[in-house]
């Protein structure tokens, strides 16, 4: 169970962060529509949303998953693998403080972004992509090892049609697992029941389970179905303006 999720509101800068989308520029309005939808369907879950005030000098901070990875024992604050995002963390680390008293840290010349970071109850994959690295992917699987946990590398750096390895998975409790059709048949994941999404639908695999409810992008008629028949309550959100940056469902919230 989640009870808390710390989120970030978009900038008037949110425009300006990275991007490979070839979708066209946000609408800042219609971002900050989203995002409040987003923090309402967090609330509706049960979860007492933290905001934190927009972040002038980083147009990607919003995403504020890649920042740290919190399990119920400890957090562990990243070295996002893009440089324009490292500053990101300290503003992080100030709200974590509050709740966390063991934090640790991934230090150069290790890179890791959560988004790479796949909890499955006490197992976590983590994606070794074009922003975490090997090293990164090396400390944090010693800090999970020792807070009693296991951990297993997941290389998605061939891959073009995801940013990180969340982009492609979603663990939903019950040994459930959506992965998108590309990464359907890695070895890691054989023992899971699989959602397998056809490529037409992989941005919708960055989906969340917050509680009862699954949180999932809007328009992707052959998950949510999927889901339905499951017998999981998918809760639809509209992401168009966040999908302009690159950025998942999962991504806008810390969740612990
Ligand atoms: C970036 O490129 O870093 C941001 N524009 C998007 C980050 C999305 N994060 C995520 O999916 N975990």
């Amino acid at each position: 169970m989640f009870r808390r999720a710390i989120v970030r509101q978009p900038g008037e800068n949110f425009a300006k962060g990275l991007t490979t989308a070839d979708l066209g520029k946000p609408d800042l309005e219609l971002t900050l529509v989203q995002h409040g939808a987003y923090c309402r369907a967090l609330e509706l879950c049960g979860l007492e949303v933290i905001r934190l005030p927009a972040d002038a000098a980083h147009p990607d901070a919003t995403f504020v998953e890649d920042t740290a990875v919190l399990t119920s024992r400890a957090a562990i604050l990243t070295r996002p693998g893009a440089a324009l995002r490292v500053g990101e963390v300290a503003g992080i680390r100030d709200i974590v403080r509050r709740f966390y008293t063991r934090i640790q840290q991934i230090e150069a010349p290790g890179t890791l972004d959560g988004g790479d970071v796949c909890q499955a109850s006490s197992h976590f994959f983590i994606g070794i992509s074009n922003r975490t690295n090997e090293e990164g992917v090396r400390q944090l699987a010693a800090f999970l090892d020792a807070q009693g946990y296991t951990s297993c590398a997941v290389d998605i750096r061939e891959m073009r049609s995801i940013l990180h390895l969340k982009s492609g998975i979603a663990y939903l409790e019950d040994n459930t697992l959506v992965v998108t059709e590309e990464l359907a048949d890695r070895k890691q994941f054989s023992t899971f029941d699989r959602i397998i999404v056809p490529v037409e639908e992989t941005y919708s695999c960055n989906c969340v389970r917050v509680n009862e409810r699954v949180l999932v992008a809007a328009g992707f008629p052959q998950l949510h179905g999927e889901l339905e028949r499951r017998g999981f309550q998918p809760l639809l959100l509209e992401m168009s303006e966040f999908r302009k940056m690159d950025g998942g469902l999962s991504c806008l919230s810390l969740r612990f």
